[in-house]
């Protein structure tokens, strides 16, 4: 059976019959058609993002009015529930810990390089908690921290930046995929996983993550368009840090916002406070479900700010003023969080001391866990990357080989 993008995009199963929750009339599907026709708004309307983010919780933690949460019609979202909050609330606390962690471990040369999620931990959080189990994260380089709260190990989750192995974990395990360096590439892995499970019947939703700079790659026009011709469950998470290494947002884009891409592609955008867990959540549930149900893809933007230098191998004092990092300080995601559940009488000391010695543990995991050498045999090097290994991979392998050998002469030589 072929499916032509026309067919695709009006909903047509290529038997030339409407799928049955779209409307003829509309190329819009499902939830956003019932939309356009409960709040009298336009498809246009409905794709759009919201004004502005939506945020819920205010910096200082007080929950906003409805009014003010920055929603409009066909963008409510309601408060997701406490408990969903209070355990959100324990990932962002480990979350930073693991963060802060790292960062000494790759001072102390344990790791080779760590990207840190340090002020971006309620979108790891939040991305990871919206899943169910047999969904899809397809993360990059910067979100550790969402692989672990997706339940993996945290040894198995650093493993990848001591830089010896290429992942610590199994992505069909876990259902994640690998943390990709080349920028956009875990795009195309996640529709084409996406598109997999819909032609399989499952009702699998994929999360795909990237930053702000990764929306100026070929491969983000590529998922976004592929997905949404086929309609498949997948959410493009963009988390908006503000800078693709030294390159800040006005030098990327001059679109609106990043949410306003989505428009483009015939697929709903939405703008979220990215440091207020609470929207995230709300906002990503609902993503979630709508693309569970049928609705095809959505993308949300989540405002957020890289606290720390893109990696420990860049200094971020050459391109940016400490007074503008000083205005995020202010906005941190925990901090906020901390109040607004102490205030609602969800967590008192007791909460927060077991909190700490949950986050403590998974420290002193690292620290173990990374602080031990492992052996490694460089011609690991040459195998899996082809069943078959290419003639030039035989020639650098026996290459390899022979100035090892040297090596290991010249060693017994010097030793003797
Ligand atoms: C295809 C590709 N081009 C360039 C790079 C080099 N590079 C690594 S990170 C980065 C910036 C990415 O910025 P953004 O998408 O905003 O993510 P962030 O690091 O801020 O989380 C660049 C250009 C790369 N890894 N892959
Ligand atoms: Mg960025």
């Amino acid at each position: 059976m072929t499916i032509s993008a026309n067919d695709a995009v009006r909903g047509k199963t290529g038997q030339g019959q409407p799928a049955p929750e779209q409307a003829e009339d509309t190329y819009l599907p499902g939830a956003a058609a019932e939309a356009v026709r409960k709040f009298g708004i336009t498809a246009e309307d409905y794709m759009l993002p919201a004004r502005h983010q939506i945020q819920m919780v205010d910096q200082d933690g007080n929950v906003k009015q409805y009014s003010d949460q920055g929603a409009e019609p066909g963008h409510e979202y309601p408060l997701p529930d406490d408990e969903e909050l209070l355990a959100a609330y324990e990932q962002l606390v480990i979350g930073r810990r693991v963060n802060d962690q790292n960062s000494a471990l790759v001072r102390q040369g344990r790791m080779a390089v760590y990207p840190s999620s340090h002020g971006q931990e309620a979108c790891q959080v939040a991305a990871a908690l919206c899943l169910a189990d047999g969904d899809w994260m397809f993360p990059t380089y910067r979100d550790a921290v969402a692989v672990m709260a997706r339940g993996v190990d945290p040894i198995q989750a650093m493993t990848i930046f001591r830089g010896d192995w290429h992942s610590g974990y199994d992505p069909l395990r876990h259902k994640v995929g690998i943390q990709c360096t080349p920028l956009t590439t875990q795009l195309l892995h996640a529709v084409g996983v996406a598109h997999a499970a819909k032609l399989r019947g499952e009702d699998t939703v994929v999360l795909a993550m990237c930053g702000d700079g990764a929306t100026s790659e070929g491969d983000f026009h590529e998922a976004l368009n592929f997905a949404a011709v086929f309609h498949l469950p997948v959410i493009f998470f963009v988390q908006n840090n503000q800078y693709a290494i030294s390159v800040p947002l006005a030098h990327q884009s001059v679109a609106p916002s990043l949410a306003h891409k989505a428009v483009g592609y015939g697929m709903a955008g939405e703008r979220v406070d990215g440091n207020d867990v609470v929207a995230l959540l709300a906002v990503l549930d609902r993503a979630v479900k709508l693309a569970r149900e049928g609705s095809g893809p959505l993308l949300v933007e989540a405002h957020t700010y890289r606290m720390q230098a893109h990696t420990n191998a860049d200094d971020a004092t050459r391109y940016r003023q400490d007074s503008e990092v000083a205005q995020w300080v202010a906005r941190d995601p925990l901090s906020r969080m901390r109040a607004y559940l102490t205030d609602r009488g969800l967590l008192d000391d007791g909460g927060e001391a077991r909190i700490t010695e949950k986050a403590e543990a998974v420290a002193t995991q690292l620290r173990s866990g990374l602080g031990e050498d492992v052996p490694v045999d460089p011609q690991d090097l040459f195998k899996y990357v082809f069943s078959k290994p290419t003639p030039q991979l035989r020639e650098q392998s026996a290459l390899l080989a022979d100035e090892l050998a040297r090596d290991a002469a010249s060693d017994t030589e010097a030793t003797q």
